[in-house]
């Protein structure tokens, strides 16, 4: 698939409420220990100021999650998840009612609970396998979901990550999880792909992946790439603080965004909305 038709797998092409062009998905972690921003937004107050910044920022879309999915990190309840969530997302929509929400979650009840609070997006890392209501959720809220490709479970998913063959192995997970969520009701304007970066994966893994994301971007789904901060950044760089790993990041973004992606979920959304404004403009996509 061309640049050009890539684009046109832009979300914003349907019914999904965001403008067409690339979209930065901006992380706001309700968490103590989520592995750049753990404990900074715990307080709603902090959460929802955070939040309105991003959108100053240009995020077209802001994921909430209320459970760390880092490597290594254990399940939290459901009621503490939603403890942690419901109340970020009322605030942020009190003040900012245009702003569009997705939850970074795989539990349904906590998809169900945010999506009543006024969420318009789910983000699920397990690909509707973590819970076998979220599919019927998704479905009967006609919402855009996000299907995410990991390889095990994220307590141990960096022990020794085996591919024969990453790219193969990704794109068909991707192809069968959406033929799976379109079969159980979901729109397929509605289902976005991510290969997962950093998900059961080694530094070659991410690097195979995002060198040859066209193979992803062929399925036809928009692709979302999460490569902000990550492990496979410092590891490239040297730069062992994850806040300080915007430069790594944005170089992921731009090259992502040449090979057809159109979603970047990201923590330092100023940074990437403006490489992406100027890559736009030099691939004469978006820029008229
Ligand atoms: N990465 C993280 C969490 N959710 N969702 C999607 N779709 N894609 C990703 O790559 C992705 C994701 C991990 O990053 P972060 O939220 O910053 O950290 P933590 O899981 O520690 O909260």
């Amino acid at each position: 698939m061309s640049r050009k038709e890539a684009a046109s797998n832009t979300p914003g092409a349907g019914t999904q409420p965001w403008s067409p062009g690339p979209v930065v998905v901006g992380i706001l972690n309700v968490t103590p220990d989520s592995f750049s921003d753990g404990g900074d937004f715990l307080d709603p107050e902090a959460a929802a100021s955070h939040a309105a910044n991003m959108l100053d920022e240009g995020t077209g879309i802001i994921d909430i999650g209320g459970e760390s999915t880092r490597p290594g990190s254990d399940p939290v309840l459901q009621s503490e998840e939603i403890q942690r969530v419901v109340p970020v997302i009322e605030r942020i929509l009190a003040a900012r009612p245009e702003a569009v929400i997705s939850v970074d979650t795989y539990h349904s009840a906590m998809a169900t609970a945010a999506l009543e609070a006024g969420a318009r997006v789910v983000n699920d890392v397990t690909a509707l396998r973590g819970d076998p209501r979220m599919a019927a959720v998704v479905a009967d809220a006609r919402c855009p979901v996000i299907l995410m490709h990991m390889q095990g479970k994220p307590k141990t998913m960096q022990r020794e990550p085996r591919y024969e063959d990453v790219v193969g192995e990704v794109r068909g997970f991707l192809a069968r999880r959406a033929e799976h969520a379109i079969a159980a009701g979901v729109g397929p304007e509605d289902v976005i792909v991510d290969p997962g970066i950093g998900f059961g994966k080694t530094l070659d893994h991410n690097l195979a992946l995002l060198r040859n994301l066209e193979a992803i971007v062929d399925l036809g789904f928009p692709v979302l790439v999460g490569a902000s901060r990550k492990t496979f950044i410092g590891k490239l760089t040297g730069v062992d603080e994850a806040s300080d790993r915007v430069f790594g990041t944005v170089a992921t973004t731009v090259l992502a965004y040449e090979k057809g992606a159109t979603l970047f979920r990201v923590h330092d959304v100023r940074a990437n909305r403006e490489a992406l404004a100027v890559a736009g403009a030099i691939l004469d996509t978006f820029h008229r």
